[in-house]
């Protein structure tokens, strides 16, 4: 059939039973106590894999779903190593990190399993950004659910995988039910291979129960997507034969149900009795295949049993990479720009020295909302490495991520940090934690850039000052300069530290002028500035506040005798603890003043600093002035009442000092 040859065709077998085995052998030793945590089994679909995989090249990439054994088996995963991470050792593909829904093997062009419907789809895309950038002819096969077809993530990726024609399969593994909910309940159409029409792609249903029609469908689509004819949406019908997860009592679906299938469908059967009524196989080879397959997996087994775990100490590693960059804070000099130009003047720097840096964003290639990309899409490529998104904060942001995890360093755009929100599982579930998750095998070299900050009467959905969030989550770095001089240099510090970094801009600053260097530096992240010096009080501040409490301190000076240090953090994580020490340790006393609300907040978090790091010192209570805890008003009158302001640093000064 379709022309394959023996060697070809016993290789789908062998890699359909090796699945199949893997998969009995995992339920066994789960519901043996020896594997922790949850499993989402395979059985029944192998076909799917198989079947798409061996249609792919070797150095072509896969991005994979919760119930990701198969596919990573298929792309010739080391057992070993697959099953050491099922059960958390050392020696597993993530060194422990991840488990069973979140295997990578970067080697191979796993880009990760994933353990958030959908996401892997977005992260596909952005790889095959990245393959599609460095004019390489890869493909990417994207597998997820039925129910993944319903995120917001897949109709978000396939429209701007169509737009820019990026190579991937998206592989649609219709097994009928979203966990425990029926196709019938969820689908708005009989056949997922529908959407693709709403896309403007081709979409094929084919049968997963049989592994050369996947095959030979996905060899064709494959075929045409290399040659540059863009995504393809391949659905492939099957049944889930297991639980959701082993454990699940599947009260929800029909008795006989599986048993029909297995007894009809199942995949293996069916292409053992066609290989063997085509002479392709007999009894003895099948054995022989079988025992092979046997073989590795207790081998599998026996080396996960016998692995270390990882040790206990290490158990934040991987959290970041390091980055070894040279610093320098030069002198100011006296030419002055503005802090657009300044961020753009960064940003134009390191695009022009170095390919690997793109831009994505809404409305970038006319210059962004806030004119920092002006004349770069003239200078580098209208989307091609400055490039429009549709407004699918979410997708992109994703993209942008799967781009980075392919090796290249992405500037995102986000006008209103107010829109980050939309991105909060590209940025927390995966920005953040894919790193680690991988046991290392990421670097996630993106730089978010978002506006922050209210005084412009744009009402509560586009004035959040919201840094604390992203501060409180492992794997982000989050920086927000408060002076042109600082932008420069921070965005460089940020651009090339290989981490995923929040960069957050006020919109009351971008028009703000002062001095820059036109030289190259790079300022450390997680080192504050002291901005003005003083021996009475010390003012901790970031962003726009600092202009503020600058203003304060002055007349608390002129007018009250008051000297007051102000401290501008700079970095938001790190946080510069030293530098808060050796203030407060001299002035003895803590007013910090941050345009975000109070509750769990960068205040908050400068106040325990302070406790830890200059314990005792302080000769009365830290004062916090944030914003009041309401949505940011429209009206002026009540924007300018909720917002910190000089007015209102001088006055809870001088309460400090009883005047
Ligand atoms: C965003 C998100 N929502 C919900 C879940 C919980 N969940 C995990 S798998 C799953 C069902 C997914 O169904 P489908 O995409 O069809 O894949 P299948 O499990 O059938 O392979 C659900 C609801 C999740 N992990 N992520």
């Amino acid at each position: 059939m379709g022309g394959l040859d023996q060697d070809k065709l016993l290789s789908l077998y062998e890699t359909m039973l090796r699945i199949r085995r893997f998969e009995e052998t995992v339920a066994k030793l789960f519901y043996g106590g020896e594997i922790p945590g949850f499993v989402h089994l395979y059985i029944g679909e192998e076909a799917i894999a198989t079947g798409v995989i061996h249609a792919l090249r070797k150095d072509d990439y896969i991005t994979s779903t919760h119930r990701g054994h198969g596919h990573l088996i298929a792309k010739g995963v080391d057992l070993k190593k697959l099953m050491a991470e099922l059960y958390g050792k050392e020696t597993g593909l993530n060194k422990g990190r991840g488990g069973s829904m979140h295997a990578v093997d970067v080697g191979i062009g796993v880009m990760g399993a994933n353990g958030i419907v959908g996401s892997g789809i977005g992260l596909a895309a952005g790889v095959a950004l990245a393959v599609k950038y460095r004019g390489k002819d890869n493909v990417v096969a994207t597998f997820f659910g039925d129910g993944a077809s319903n995120t917001g993530v897949f109709h978000e990726t396939l429209n701007m995988a169509s737009i820019w024609k990026l190579p991937v399969l998206f592989v649609c593994e219709n097994n009928m039910y979203a966990a425990t909910v029926p196709v019938k309940k969820s689908l708005s159409v009989d056949r997922v291979s529908k959407r693709a029409s709403a896309y403007n792609i081709e979409g094929v249903t084919v049968d997963g129960t049989n592994v050369l029609e996947v095959y030979e469908t996905a060899e064709k689509l494959v075929k045409e997507i290399r040659n540059g004819k863009g995504p393809a949406l391949l659905e492939a019908l099957t049944l889930r034969v297991r639980g959701h997860f082993e454990g699940d009592p599947q009260h929800y679906r029909p008795k006989d149900e599986v048993d029909e299938f297995l007894r009809e469908k199942d995949p293996i059967v069916k292409f053992r009795n066609y290989l063997i009524s085509n002479g392709f196989l007999n009894e003895a080879r099948d054995n022989e295949i079988r025992s092979k397959v046997e073989k590795e997996v207790l081998e599998a087994v026996e080396f996960a049993r016998n692995s270390p775990y990882p040790k206990p100490d290490t158990a934040l590693e991987y959290t970041y990479s390091e980055s070894k960059l040279t610093y320098k804070e030069p002198p100011p000099g006296s030419r002055a720009i503005t802090y657009v130009e300044a961020v753009r003047e960064a940003l134009d720097y390191e695009m022009s020295r170095y390919d690997d840096v793109i831009v994505l964003g809404e409305d970038v290639v006319a210059a962004g909302v806030w004119g920092v990309t002006k004349g770069l899409a003239a200078k580098y490529g209208a989307d091609v490495r400055v490039i429009d998104t549709p407004i699918s904060e979410d997708g992109f942001t994703l993209i942008a991520v799967g781009a980075a995890m392919a090796g290249l360093r992405v500037v995102v755009e986000h006008r209103f940090a107010d829109f980050l929100y939309l991105a909060m599982n590209a940025i927390f579930n995966h920005a953040a934690k894919l790193r680690y998750m991988s046991g290392g095998q990421f670097k996630i070299p993106i730089l978010v850039r978002a506006a922050i900050g209210a005084g412009i009467s744009a009402a509560a959905q586009h004035s959040s000052t919201n840094a604390s969030m992203f501060v409180n989550h492992p794997g982000l770095k989050v920086v927000a300069p408060a002076t042109p001089y600082d932008a420069k240099g921070l965005f460089l510090a940020s651009i090339r530290d290989g981490n995923p970094v929040i960069f957050l801009e006020h919109k009351k600053l971008y028009r703000m002028s002062g001095p820059v260097p036109e030289e190259e530096y790079v300022i450390p992240l997680g080192k504050a500035s002291v901005k003005r010096e003083g021996s009475d009080v010390t003012i901790v501040t970031y962003s726009y506040m600092l202009h503020e409490s600058l203003e304060a301190a002055k007349e608390l000076k002129e007018r009250y005798g008051i000297d007051a240090e102000v401290i501008d953090l700079r970095t938001l994580y790190p946080l510069d603890r030293k530098t808060l020490k050796e203030s407060v340790e001299k002035t003895m006393k803590l007013v910090v003043v941050d345009e975000g609300w109070g509750p769990c907040g960068i205040s908050s978090e400068v106040i325990a600093t302070v406790e830890e790091e200059a314990f005792g010192y302080l000769d009365s209570r830290p004062v916090r002035i944030n914003t009041g805890h309401a949505p940011i008003p429209f009206s002026p009158t009540l924007e300018k009442e909720i917002l910190p302001s000089k007015e209102k640093i001088v006055r809870s000064i001088l309460t400090l000092f009883r005047r």
